[in-house]
């Protein structure tokens, strides 16, 4: 089988982490090679920048975006690009529609902008595949409240989770092949299930 990149995102407490290892668990039914990573972060110098975009004490939002997309460019050119060439899948925790997502509705920036950093750092390598666990605000923050102490930008107002979940979904229906909703309101044994089975799809889809 050919490599692929699957990115995954959704908004806090949509249940990345245990989603990860779903997906884990279905690529090696497939026995194919892969790499697991992150956004921000994934590269050395990715993760330097993602300890500043997530413990600075206030950061102007122009700023956060530019490091958002600095850090992605070291993770496209240094990570994923030279796994897939090397025949590797990519599964990405987050990739370029976080931006639009969080930059985008949270922050409101342009998207003209957003557009133009995407064709600069990401170009062609979009995601094949694109999980989008879509829970409904409250629940989410109860859940990674429940969990541990809030990063600097899950300290913000529930207007802001709510702007993020439309964009997601305005961004959902802009890409219906690439991007697939999953339904992450309910309990973890069925948000699982959904991702297999929309793994499974997917995998047909390829080989149809
Ligand atoms: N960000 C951005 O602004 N722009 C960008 O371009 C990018 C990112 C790439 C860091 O991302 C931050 O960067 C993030 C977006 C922003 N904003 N914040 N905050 P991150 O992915 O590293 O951080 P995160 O979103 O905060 O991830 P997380 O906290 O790891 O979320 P999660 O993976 O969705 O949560 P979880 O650990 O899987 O679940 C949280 C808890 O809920 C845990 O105890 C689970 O057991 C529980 N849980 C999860 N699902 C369920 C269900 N279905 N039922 C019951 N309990 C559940």
């Amino acid at each position: 089988m050919m490599p692929r990149f699957i990115s995954l995102e959704g908004s806090e407490g949509a249940g990345k982490s245990s989603a990860i290892e779903t997906i884990q668990s279905v690529l090696n039914s497939w026995k194919v090679p892969y790499v697991i990573t992150r956004e921000p972060g994934g590269e050395p110098q990715a993760e330097k920048i993602r300890d500043i975009l997530l413990h600075s004490d206030h950061l102007d939002a122009k700023t956060e975006l530019l490091l958002m997309f600095a850090a992605r460019n070291e993770h496209v050119v240094k990570v994923i690009r030279p796994a897939l060439a090397s025949g590797k899948w990519v599964v990405s925790d987050r990739f370029v529609d976080a931006s639009f997502a969080y930059q985008g509705g949270g922050r409101q920036i342009d998207l003209t902008i957003l557009q133009f950093l995407e064709r600069l750092t990401v170009g062609q390598t979009m995601p094949d595949l694109t999980l989008y666990l879509d829970v409904k605000p409250e629940v989410g923050l109860a859940r990674a409240a429940a969990r541990s102490d809030k990063d600097r930008i899950e300290k913000e107002q529930l207007d802001f989770f709510y702007a993020i979940r439309n964009a997601y979904l305005e961004r959902a229906n802009q890409n219906p092949h690439r991007i697939k909703k999953i339904n992450a309101n309910c309990a973890l044994s069925e948000v699982n299930e959904s991702i297999r089975q929309t793994m499974v799809r997917f995998q047909e889809s390829m080989n149809g």
